[in-house]
């Protein structure tokens, strides 16, 4: 079967803010560039900007405040039983702030990708923007990666790199990073659905080529 046959790829997006990377999302599914449908955005947060965005387009909003449960376990058992109810290929996490558990992880294997304001493997954790002008570094940029119980250490499936400029703020940096996360993001999440990127054995490949670390480079391949 060609690959523009195929059933769109049922994809669940776990979000806890303003949901930017959610709306290119969106937008890119509504204008027919990704083959996926969007069966459900959860927030653990309740009061944040991504979830009007995801109403906008009619697309079921499920809020699980993790501070109504009593551990890090509960909580992603639960919300383990809600993503698996919309039977997903892709589960997205698109700015979700929750560290989770390796038996969540583990359930979701070669599944679950994550975007993150940094070159991985440098900088894992929070706060990228700050401690990457801390350091006083040239480049920066942001990742996409499979999520497994290693945070942030899953492998790489694309990256995209900027310059730091001396008059560059935490807020300035985020903003150019974010840029390039909405690039990267949704051609990540393509390359998904149509089962051209996998994961193996704590390996990512696309078009059956291994990764090298960090992924993908964006700005070296006119994609
Ligand atoms: N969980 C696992 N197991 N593996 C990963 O790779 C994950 C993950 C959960 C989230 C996103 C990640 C990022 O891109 C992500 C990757 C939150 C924290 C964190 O410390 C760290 C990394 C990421 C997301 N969260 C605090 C916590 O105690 C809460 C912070 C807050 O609520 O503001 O969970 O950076
Ligand atoms: C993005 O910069 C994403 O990389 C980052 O949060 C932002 C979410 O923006 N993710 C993390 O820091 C995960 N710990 P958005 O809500 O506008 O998409």
């Amino acid at each position: 079967m060609e690959k523009h046959e195929l059933k769109p790829a049922r994809v669940v997006i776990l979000i806890s803010g303003g949901g930017t990377n959610l709306q290119t999302i969106i937008d890119q599914q509504e204008a027919g560039k990704l083959p996926i449908t969007i069966c459900a955005v959860i927030s653990n947060r309740d009061d944040v900007q991504g979830i009007q965005r995801a109403q906008k387009h009619n697309i079921p909003v499920i809020v699980l405040e993790h501070n109504q449960f009593p551990s890090r376990e509960s909580f992603d058992g639960r919300l383990q039983d809600i993503i698996d109810s919309q039977n997903p290929d892709i589960v997205v996490l698109a700015g979700f702030m929750r560290i989770l558990t390796p038996d969540f992880t583990r359930h979701y294997e070669g599944k679950m990708i994550n975007i993150h304001p940094s070159l991985l493997p440098h900088y894992q954790g929070l706060h990228t923007h700050r401690r990457v002008l801390e350091a006083g570094d040239l480049k920066h940029g942001a990742t996409v990666h499979f999520v497994t119980a290693q945070l942030d250490g899953g492998p790489a499936i694309i990256q995209s790199s900027i310059e730091v400029e001396k008059s560059d703020s935490e807020e300035s940096l985020k903003e150019k990073v974010l840029r390039q996360e909405h690039k990267i993001f949704p051609l990540a999440i393509r390359w998904l659905a149509e089962k051209r990127v996998v994961m193996r054995e704590e390996k990512a490949f696309l078009d059956g080529e291994e990764l090298a670390v960090g992924g993908v480079q964006f700005d070296k391949n006119e994609i």
